[in-house]
């Protein structure tokens, strides 16, 4: 997985470079506000990020991202859907190194069977009838986490993220985990 990610940042710094021999002049380096998806994922338990949100510049050097993320983790064999927001320290060169800090808030839902509570659970009309199911919010997950990484600015409104964090979660101390992902931000304007 760390390999797969050098090659992609050594594959990214080499096209940023050619850009600048080809003479497409950019502007002052300034990361644009925008929409961003984000994936990733990890081992160790196994998870899954998916990610689409918003990020802002609060200063010229702190970004502030608000999303929903779904999140799948192995470890307590759930996919959960939450809010995931967090804020980036950075410089503002084309390619900039990143800290940053963020909090995750989701939960996961089952369906249970319904066939005996004399309720009509999904208003088709019938009432327990057979294979009748509703949902019920099985668990949530609360995660904190630092995270690192790289911003490459390739346009004057978009840029490529690579990042690890660590998410610290109110599981169990041993289902905490790392995720490793790859982010596409373009700006709104
Ligand atoms: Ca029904
Ligand atoms: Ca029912």
């Amino acid at each position: 997985m760390k390999i797969k990610y050098l090659v992609l940042i050594f594959i990214l710094v080499s096209a940023s470079s050619l850009h600048a021999e080809n003479g497409i002049s950019l502007s002052p380096p300034e990361y644009p506000d925008g929409l961003y998806l984000e994936t990733g994922g990890g081992s160790n338990p196994e998870n899954i990020w998916l990610e689409a949100g918003f990020s802002g510049s609060a200063s010229k050097n702190l970004e502030y991202r608000i999303g929903i993320c779904h999140l799948g983790v192995d470890a307590v064999d759930q996919y959960f859907t939450g809010i995931n927001t967090g804020f980036r320290i950075k410089a503002s060169s084309f390619i900039t190194p990143f800290a940053g800090l963020g909090f995750y808030a989701g939960y996961a839902s089952e369906d249970d069977n319904a066939e005996n509570d004399n309720i009509d659970n999904d208003n088709d009309g019938i009432i327990d009838e057979d294979n009748e199911k509703k949902e019920n919010i099985d668990k949530s997950l609360l995660g904190f986490y630092p995270e690192t990484g790289l911003l490459i600015r390739f346009s004057n409104n978009s840029y490529i993220s690579v990042s690890a964090k660590y998410m610290m979660t109110n599981q169990d101390k041993k289902k905490d985990f790392a995720v490793y992902s790859l982010g596409f931000s373009v700006s709104y304007k």
